[in-house]
């Protein structure tokens, strides 16, 4: 995605601040070498429309430290989705067979890349867990979660 569509999505977010009928955020989230993500907490009204821009700010390459951004459903396991992922190298850690606890998935990364996912967030209140799924960096704590709130 271009920067010019980031400063405009950017914008748009911040004018419907305060409409929740046409509610919209958009949130930028670095992954890094240290397998750590820079937002873990991101607040969401039920049924808003939300943007996850990932970053990969890292140096490292690909194979060694890949990142992506997979939104789980809330009733999703995390520690076994992502040990179902660990063993999916082939589908760049996306485990095939769970594909329907994913809400929404960006690209795996490799260094100074980005991706951005844009989804309906669930009219379900509650907590969404989010996480990258390179092998072992959900483990160390390369993970979040989306706080979604009634309307
Ligand atoms: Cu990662």
């Amino acid at each position: 995605m271009t920067l010019t569509k980031n400063l405009f999505l950017a914008l748009a977010g911040l004018a419907l601040i305060g409409s929740s009928a046409f509610a919209a955020q958009t949130v930028v989230v670095e992954g890094n070498d240290q397998m750590k993500f820079s937002v873990n907490r991101i607040e969401a009204v039920a049924g808003s429309e939300l943007t996850i821009v990932l970053k990969n700010v890292g140096s490292m390459p690909k194979a060694a430290m890949g990142h992506n951004l997979v939104v789980l459903h809330k009733s999703a396991n995390p520690a076994a989705f992502a040990q179902a992922a660990a063993a999916s190298p082939a589908t760049e850690y996306i485990p095939a067979a769970m594909k329907d606890q994913i809400l929404a998935t960006t690209k795996m990364l490799g260094p100074k890349e980005e991706d951005s996912i844009t989804f309906t967030v669930p009219s379900e209140p509650g907590e969404y867990v989010y996480l990258c799924s390179f092998p072992a960096h959900y483990i160390v704590g390369m993970k979040g979660v989306i706080v979604v709130t009634a309307e």
